[in-house]
């Protein structure tokens, strides 16, 4: 069975906790009778460690020996979260653990607090990347994810008592050894930047000169679920490709010498904390450069090893790509195949677009990626020859499908005319890619309409595709929310090892809807989920929670089109509606408690204070003694993928509330449906898709609908009706707020205006509907047995979301590979 033979070493109790203290002496060289939770922590994951690494070699040399087909998931950010725990529960070892841990006299949940977040990403894009990890070993399909060790994750976010976000680095490896990694130090590969590139005959090109810089693997485990596979993340760090500049240094220039070496660390330094918003830095490009110039020289590398010829390189090679970011793949391997291995353009493009592909992640103008054309040609000359070369091909295909119309070109055209002249990246991503996919129906259907109309009209539909994105059951479920996995397995009879890899099995739960007696578990689970909360919030933040409220959560990153600011409003119309009632009313009232929480980019004025109107709205509504039995506001600094896993399973409803139309797809509505909250949401991305797996009837949609959005917009630019005559009661809530209910006024009138002139989000038009839906969900609540059955009912359907079956569309219509079992 599963129990057996996937793990090596330690799966007694006694040989754990010998373990354990073995480490403690010699690993860690300390005394176990004098040891802290941190050195304990330390000395347990490497004791796992020791099981992951027999694991992990045997699968690299059995994918080696057997050479199947492999997928390469390229991408700029990976949010791991923390590995203790999910490695244990993947090797089916957590209770002995737990058991040998208490024996040595720890706490387990004390342990696992000591590690910390691996937050080497910004949001939703950087999740999905860790949970198809996840999932691609869980089903021993041969998949790496290609990335870059960042000295500094995502910042650290600290609240000021004005409600001001402030940024810390976040310096993640400071506290010693990472046990999850493999330094391999002898895996480098050489990048350059800058210098001169020379056509020479037959379409190559010398490029020389320049900077250049080593690149060094550090690899990451990832074990997959019941399974000996366990795969790679390779993460890549710059060095100085010599320690320092000699002849400075022996002129007696220190300050030059190390200058240059400095420079080649900076690359791989700190994660940009953009999402969605401004881009064009310098240093930059070089990330990504960078990394997919070591990642493709590695692939590379390794294909040559198998022995065949580069014709063959798609049947062996499959690259996805996590968004635009790793777009330089492109013309990096046709400068590979052409400059390198002296193969012709058009056998290099065809073995380019048979192996690469492309996810879209976004339709927002703002975030499609275009970078100056100078700015290339002087970091990347060569790359970009190879671009107008690409271009000049294109167009000319173009051309000859549709005679004399030069708007189109210019409209499809890799080079935005301009000053300067820019690159688009998603036109590079889409002609040099074997299939072009978005990640929920909507959004994929928007990416074929609008940013890629044209493409899909010279290329045919065909290459254009949906997969929808998936969560993976075992972070967001079984290690989450422990007893509710507990209660699913004893309820469906089964061993969770069964459900947790077919995630459909939970439509078995359906018929104990109506069982009182499972809805009373259920609903005890909820509330002690609940109590979990309020204990973190207490210890970590020293407030009290109303734990027998309603939890209402909106967590993610901060931004206009995700509409924090239409929540929060929101609960200051809530506030002002209850100040008006009598004693008699309020008594009639359900309890309920708002928690935010969410980074905004630290340029990001408008994000950043909305922060500001969220925290100082919790601070008056907090303290009034009239209401505060019944309405609480919460923003919990400092979000995270651990925080996640604590306020997730708490939720009775979240809130998925952008602009129809922007949000690509989002995960965390399908997190939080998984672990039986309700939704509250636009008809956007895939809350679309959620509604339909678990019923229209079990969602609380609210606002205008796609199509509607443009022509509204239309409306509010060039008919613009004032707020007083379109939306009375958000009005009121907008005077509130600049009166200086929550402090000077003033400081929010540029949020304020954002609503009141052009509301490109249309804040004002969906504001209504949205106070109708709350009202809708106090309604629904106050029939709590019927509640019970909603909350049932949405988990028992989401098996459709599981990033198992999300891969497995991948793996099968995209990358054409198969599971490769390790025995
Ligand atoms: C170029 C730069 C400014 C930039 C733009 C956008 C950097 C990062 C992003 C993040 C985008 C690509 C992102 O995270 N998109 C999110 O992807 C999720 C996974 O597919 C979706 O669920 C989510 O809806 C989408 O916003």
């Amino acid at each position: 069975t599963w129990k057996e033979g996937f793990r090596s070493v330690n799966t007694e109790v006694p040989s754990i906790t010998k373990s354990i203290v073995n480490h403690v002496q010699t690993s860690l060289a300390r005394q176990a009778y004098n040891l802290d939770d941190l050195g304990a922590y330390q000395a347990a994951a490497l004791s796992v460690r020791d099981d992951l690494i027999l694991n992990w070699n045997e699968t690299q040399m059995h994918y080696t020996r057997k050479a199947p087909k492999r997928a390469y998931y390229l991408s700029l950010e990976f949010l791991m979260g923390r590995t203790f725990d999910n490695a244990l529960l993947n090797l089916g070892l957590k209770e002995q653990y737990r058991e040998g841990i208490t024996k040595l006299g720890f706490n387990m949940e004390d342990l696992l607090e000591q590690e910390r977040d691996a937050a080497l990403g910004n949001g939703g894009l950087g999740r999905l990347a860790a949970c198809y990890l996840d999932s691609s070993a869980s089903q021993e399909l041969p998949v790496w994810g290609y990335g870059l060790r960042y000295q500094y994750g995502i910042f650290q976010q600290l609240i000021s008592p004005e409600g001001q976000q402030l940024e810390q680095p976040d310096p993640w490896l400071a506290g010693g050894e990472n046990p999850w990694e493999l330094p391999r130090l002898d895996v480098t590969y050489e990048v350059r930047f800058y210098g001169t590139a020379e056509r020479l005959p037959e379409g190559r090109a010398l490029w020389q000169g320049g900077q250049e810089v080593l690149a060094v693997a550090y690899d990451v485990m990832v074990p997959g679920c019941y399974t000996k596979n366990t795969n790679n993340l390779r993460l890549w760090e710059s060095k100085p490709k010599r320690g320092f500049d000699l002849n400075s240094f022996n002129a007696g220039d220190y300050e030059h010498a190390v200058e240059s070496s400095n420079s080649a660390a900076a690359i791989t330094s700190v994660l940009y904390p953009n999402d969605h918003t401004t881009f064009g830095k310098e240093l930059r490009l070089k990330q990504q450069y960078f990394w997919t110039a070591a990642s493709l020289a590695d692939i590379v590398r390794r294909f040559k090893n198998i022995g065949k010829p580069f014709s063959a390189f798609p049947d062996y090679v499959a690259i996805q790509l996590n968004d635009t970011h790793p777009t330089l793949a492109i013309p990096e391997l046709m400068r590979i195949l052409i400059d390198e291995e002296e193969i012709p353009w058009g056998k290099a493009w065809d073995i380019v677009t048979n192996t690469v592909f492309y996810t879209n992640h976004t339709v927002l103008p703002e975030a499609l990626e275009k970078w100056p054309v100078p700015l290339m040609e002087h970091l990347l000359p060569r790359h970009m020859q190879i671009i107008y070369d690409i271009n000049l091909f294109f167009l000319q295909a173009v051309e000859k499908k549709f005679p004399g119309d030069r708007d189109r070109l210019a409209r499809m055209s890799l080079i935005e005319e301009g000053f300067p002249k820019q690159v688009r990246m998603a036109h590079l991503a889409c002609i040099g890619s074997r299939k072009v996919n978005g990640v929920a129906e909507l959004h994929s259907e928007l990416v074929r309409t609008t940013i890629l109309k044209d493409f899909v009209e010279f290329e045919g539909p065909s290459k254009f595709s949906n997969v929808t994105n998936g969560i993976t059951p075992r972070r967001w479920l079984d290690q989450c929310n422990p007893e509710l996995s507990a209660l699913i397995s004893k309820t469906l009879k089964v061993d969770k090892s069964v459900w947790l890899k077919d995630l459909d099995k939970l439509k078995e739960l359906l018929p104990y809807a109506e069982d009182a007696g499972f809805r009373k578990e259920w609903a005890a689970i909820k509330q002690r989920n609940k109590e979990r909360l309020a204990h973190h919030v207490q210890t970590t933040l020293g407030l009290t929670v109303n734990t027998h409220a309603m939890f209402d959560v909106q967590i993610k990153r901060l931004h206009e089109y995700k509409r924090q600011t239409l929540n929060i409003l929101g609960v200051i119309h809530r506030y002002l509606t209850l100040k008006q009632m009598t004693a008699a009313e309020r008594k009639k009232v359900n309890p309920r408690v708002v928690f935010f929480a969410g980074k905004a980019a630290p340029g990001y004025y408008i994000a950043k204070l909305t922060i500001r109107l969220i925290v100082n709205a919790a601070r008056i509504i907090n303290a009034d003694p009239e209401t505060r039995d019944l309405l609480t506001v919460y923003f919990l600094p400092d979000y995270s993928v651990s925080l996640a896993e604590v306020l997730i399973p708490a939720s009775d409803i979240s809130q998925h509330i952008s602009t129809a139309g922007t949000e690509a797809s989002g995960t965390s509505n399908m997190k939080f449906c998984l672990n039986g909250g309700l939704l509250v949401g636009t008809v956007d991305g895939a809350n679309i898709e959620i509604a339909e797996a678990v019923g229209e009837n079990n969602v609380f949609f609210f606002g205008h609908l796609t199509p509607a959005v443009e022509d509204l917009r239309y409306q509010h630019m060039y008919h613009p009706v004032p707020v007083e005559e379109k939306c009375p009661p958000l009005a009121k809530v907008l005077d509130c707020v600049a009166s200086g209910m929550f402090g000077d006024g003033g400081v929010y009138e540029p949020l304020l205006n954002t609503i009141r002139q052009h509301d490109y989000y249309l804040i004002t038009e969906d504001f209504e509907s949205y106070i109708g839906a709350l009202a809708m969900v106090d309604q629904a609540y106050l029939d709590k047995e019927e509640w019970i059955k909603k909350s049932i009912r949405t988990t028992a359907n989401m098996g459709k979301f599981s990033s198992d079956r999300a891969i497995l569309e991948y793996a099968e219509s995209f990358w054409n590979i198969e599971p490769v079992k390790v025995a």
